[in-house]
Formats: C-alpha cells, sequence, structure tokens
C-alpha cells in the first residue's frame, strides 16, 4: 500500500515498507483515537459547525483552501466506512448534510468534494469515521 503522505522513507523498498508498517499500525483496531480528543475538547481544533451529533472542524493538514473533517461524536462502531451496519444509517445521513451546512457555511457551496477513506488500501489514517469536505479550488478527476 502507497500511501503518498507516508512521511519517513526515500528509497522505493524503504517506501513499500514503511507503508506497509503504517498500515498494521493504523489498522482499524477499535482503540481510541486523536479525534476523541477533539471532540472532548482535549484538543483544540478549529471548529466550522457542531449540533448534537456532528462535529465539523479544520483539517491541521489542508488538502485545499477548505478542508474540513465532519465526525459522528459518538463514534458507536463507525470506525470505517466499510464496516457500517444498518442502524448507523441515520448517523450517516446526519454527516453527510452536515457536509452541506459546512459548504454552506464556508462559501462553497457551488462547488465541493466530500470524501471518505475507508480502509487502509484507501489510505485511511484516523480510524473514526470521517467525511473530508474539500473545496475553494478546482478539484480535478480522478483522485489519487
Ligand atoms: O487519512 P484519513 O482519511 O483517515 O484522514 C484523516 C485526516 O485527519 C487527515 O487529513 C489528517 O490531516 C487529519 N488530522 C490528523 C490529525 C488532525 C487532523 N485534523 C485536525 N486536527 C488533528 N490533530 C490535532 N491531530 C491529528 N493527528
Amino acid at each position: 500500500i502507497q500511501c503518498r503522505r507516508s512521511p519517513f522513507s526515500t528509497s522505493a523498498a524503504n517506501n513499500e515498507q514503511a507503508a506497509a508498517k503504517a498500515a498494521a499500525v493504523n489498522a482499524d483496531s477499535g482503540a481510541p483515537t486523536i479525534f476523541d480528543k477533539i471532540i472532548n475538547k482535549e484538543i483544540p481544533s478549529s471548529i466550522v459547525y457542531e449540533d448534537e451529533k456532528v462535529l465539523a472542524f479544520r483539517d491541521i493538514s489542508p488538502q485545499a483552501p477548505v478542508h474540513v473533517l465532519v465526525i459522528p461524536k459518538f463514534r458507536d462502531g463507525l470506525t470505517e466506512l466499510g464496516k457500517v451496519d444498518a442502524r448507523h444509517g441515520e448517523i450517516l445521513g446526519q454527516l453527510l448534510y452536515a457536509a452541506k451546512i459546512v459548504a454552506e457555511k464556508e462559501g462553497i457551496s457551488d462547488g465541493f468534494r466530500v470524501v471518505i477513506n475507508s480502509g487502509a488500501s484507501a489510505c485511511q489514517s484516523v480510524y473514526h469515521l470521517h467525511l473530508h469536505v474539500l473545496g475553494g479550488r478546482q478539484m480535478n478527476w480522478p483522485p489519487g
């Protein structure tokens, strides 16, 4: 698995090794993540939108002029999209609706992208389900 953001390698062989390691470390274990600390306000974040069930805050490493993460406040098994259950239907809709509100608040309603990386092959790095809301520049297709 090659995740381009992998910061700790130079050669191709090293890169492969490092990526495999990162994937193993990052695999969905169900353990608490950094996002729990953001939800509990133990770590500061730049909050864009918040309600009872959803929190939206700016990504620490923005890939576009607007890059906001939308997450459920109660993870309740929502580690990655590939593992959601029928009971998660309502919160999944609320997350998507929150993404629309974020786009409006950020002034990018005319064009924006919503991304969910699910699993190591998609370079998911934080196993607390999150939507990336990206915009403020021309978004290209296909994504990498
Ligand atoms: O790679 P996936 O799809 O799992 O996305 C995880 C995202 O979380 C990345 O875009 C990271 O840049 C972002 N991230 C990681 C941390 C973090 C964050 N966004 C805001 N604040 C953060 N803190 C305080 N700590 C992080 N480790």
